[in-house]
């Protein structure tokens, strides 16, 4: 009754292989690319249609395992994929599912569901860019099987291998990614695996994902369920950070078929942390959804202001910005026809959805506020104090602004510009220190490197707002000589220089600073980081005298190495460790660290803004136990700089 693609190789056998084909062509753009990302993309493929699954109700349990050989194994309990024959393709379904590109839940034109991603695509594109996959299906009291190799070809078509118990259902899929495509890794890495399939837990409420790693002596496994969904992902977020309210409030509600969950709790950070989903999947750029709750939130806070009098007649209106300062907050929205917007595709853009977002938040938060007139007064009264304090930045920003500090025409002091005005070429030095900071400017190449030295410490932003920002000395130079503008006039056109390098000592003091100085720029100059404008220089750790020769070594590691290297030990080598910049002269700290044809640069890299907020906040916050546990382990020379 099952079709053998190698008894019979027909024209739409060809067809179908042609669109795997064409995956493998460009894998790109399917997955995004073949690094770590797209390869830890695949697994999200498959889980999440074991997710859709589980949102129709069929599925309870998920089970993830990252095998010995890097393949990937992913179970549900849910009704299996169908086993029949697929009326359009004359294959089995789940083989169609398999390998018929743009097949997935659509084709069977039931008016499919929630799923983000690929929409049921995902299953072809895992199959095209694996080594192999079996796929398992338990059905009818039956056990069914197929196998698919070197990038999706059918090699064993789906057979019957088994009995089992004929309440037995459920799909288990066990894949191994193409080593021809991810020529760069294969490995999967269990935390980037666990953050994702937490959040997946935490926005299906009562889902339970198990998640194992078999690799290693010591096996790991970890089970998520939360039964408070979102508000308990908020409780998270806000862990190591300081409540203002005892409540996460929480609203839900569904309308014309498209549901809508929120939750959150302000906090004494200045800071923002709302996340938006759509279908599981992150809208990092935000959307109607996003727009809807927003604008309810602004004016029931507005409004209860002014009836509880806490805001008078004359005064300005709490602004969208006052009333996110210290918000924590996640957005979940399932839609069963999103669109995506912008250019990554990352920004929800149903219009119907900024009504009915409005509506669910704005009727469940107004009665939290009327119900809890305690926590309501504290949450007005933060966003009023935050109103005080925009309205002071405002005025010290024009103050500075005619002081002309923040004016580009007038680079502060301390610079030492380059001679070139093509920023494109241009890179500016922020140095730890004003003796290292002198030696960089000796040994600079003054066309292209200009320098800047920063005295002590700069301010930690995280706690601190934007008029004491602004009021901060080392803070309004930087802002100065990148020539950007801050804030609501920033504009990336005006920036002076592309590479935005910052050079301190290789101990903890120099990692304190480059952590508040990577907070600085995450926190107000987001776009720099984003855009990989932002480096840190890379110095040596070491200097090694060996036989009129000199060798510097940028690790523990590399010293060793080199050390081992050394044919003829009757002469002892000289070792200098280097504790600052400033034990370098001019020529040598040019260079070990600045000349473009020796140098280690490291760009810093955002691969998860949910997670660098995290960390950041958890950092450089107000609760000293997190910073102190990050200190104690990293003590040494942070070696990796995605934040
Ligand atoms: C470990 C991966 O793929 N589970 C899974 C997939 C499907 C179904 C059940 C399913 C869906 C439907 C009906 C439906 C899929 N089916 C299809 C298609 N787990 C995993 N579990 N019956 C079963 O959507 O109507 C695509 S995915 F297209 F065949 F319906």
């Amino acid at each position: 009754m099952i079709k053998n693609n190698e008894e019979h190789y027909d024209a739409s056998d060809i067809q179908v292989l042609e669109g795997l084909e064409a995956v493998r062509k460009r894998p790109g753009m399917y997955i995004g690319n073949t690094s770590e990302s797209g390869l830890h993309h695949l697994v999200w493929e498959i889980v999440d249609n074991a997710i859709d699954e589980a949102l129709a109700g069929y599925c309870d349990d998920i089970e993830i395992i990252i095998n010995k050989d890097n393949s990937v194994t992913v179970k549900d309990d849910g009704r299996g994929i169908p086993v029949g024959i697929h009326p359009k393709t004359g294959i089995s379904t789940v083989e169609t599912v398999y390998t018929v590109l743009h097949a997935g839940g659509k084709f069977g034109g039931g008016g499919y569901k929630v799923a983000g991603g690929l929409h049921g695509v995902g299953a072809s594109v895992v199959n095209a860019l694996s080594e192999w996959v079996v796929v398992t299906v338990y059905q009818g009291g039956k056990i069914y099987q197929i196998r698919f190799e070197n990038g999706g070809h059918t090699v064993e078509p789906l057979k019957v291998i088994g009995d089992c118990d004929i309440n037995r259902t459920g799909t288990t899929v066990t894949f191994k990614p193409d080593n021809k495509i991810f020529t760069e890794t294969t490995v999967y890495k269990y935390d980037i695996l666990k953050t994702r399939v937490r959040e997946r837990a935490f926005l299906n409420k009562g889902l339970r994902i198990i998640l194992c790693d078999d690799r290693g002596n010591e096996k790991k496994k970890e089970e998520f369920v939360y039964e408070g969904g979102i508000s308990e992902y908020v409780k998270l977020l806000n862990e190591n950070k300081t409540p203002i309210h005892d409540s996460i409030i929480y609203a839900s509600g569904e309308e014309d078929n498209i549901s809508l969950e929120v939750a959150f709790q302000y906090n004494t950070t200045y800071n923002t942390s709302l996340y938006s989903f759509t279908n599981n999947i992150n809208t990092p750029e935000g959307g109607t959804h996003e727009e809807g709750v927003r604008r309810a939130l602004t004016r029931i806070i507005n409004n209860y202001a002014k009836n509880a009098k806490l805001l008078k007649e004359n005064d300005e209106s709490l602004t969208a910005e006052d009333v996110k300062e210290g918000l924590t907050m996640i957005i979940s929205c399932k839609h069963p026809n999103p669109q995506f917007e912008g250019q990554t595709k990352e920004k929800l853009g149903n219009t119907e959805v900024r009504k009915i977002a409005d509506n669910i938040f704005s009727e469940c938060f107004n009665r939290f506020m009327l119900e809890n007139p305690d926590e309501a007064k504290i949450i007005v009264e933060k966003a009023l104090t935050a109103s005080k304090a925009r309205m002071a930045a405002k005025k010290a920003r024009e103050l500075t602004r005619r002081k002309s500090v923040l004016d580009t025409t007038s680079l502060p002091g301390k610079l030492a510009d380059c001679h070139s005005k093509d920023a494109s070429e241009c890179e500016i030095f922020i140095v730890e220190g004003d003796s290292a900071g002198g030696s960089a400017k000796s040994g600079r190449n003054p066309e292209t490197q200009a320098i800047l030295p920063l005295r002590g410490k700069i301010l930690n932003v995280e706690k601190a707002r934007m008029d004491r920002i602004l009021g901060n000395q080392e803070i309004r130079s930087m802002i100065t000589a990148f020539g950007t503008g801050i804030g609501q006039e920033f504009d990336i056109s005006k920036l002076r220089y592309h590479k935005i390098i910052i050079m301190t000592d290789a101990d903890v003091d120099g990692a304190h600073i480059r952590i508040l100085l990577l907070t600085f720029f995450y926190r107000y100059f987001k776009p720099l980081v984003e855009g990989g404008y932002i480096y840190a220089a890379q110095p040596p750790l070491y200097k090694i005298d060996y036989n009129k020769t000199e060798k510097y070594a940028y690790s523990d590691e590399e010293k060793d190495e080199y050390l081992a290297s050394l044919p003829d030990k009757t002469k002892t080598p000289t070792i200098q460790r280097y504790k600052g910049l400033g034990e370098m002269d001019a020529s040598q700290l040019f260079e070990t660290t600045m000349d473009i044809e020796k140098r280690i640069l490291k760009q810093v890299t955002v691969d998860d803004a949910m997670r660098a907020d995290q960390v950041l906040s958890e950092l450089m916050g107000e609760q000293v136990e997190p910073r102190r546990k990050f200190i104690e382990e990293n003590a040494k020379f942070v070696q990796n700089l995605d934040i």
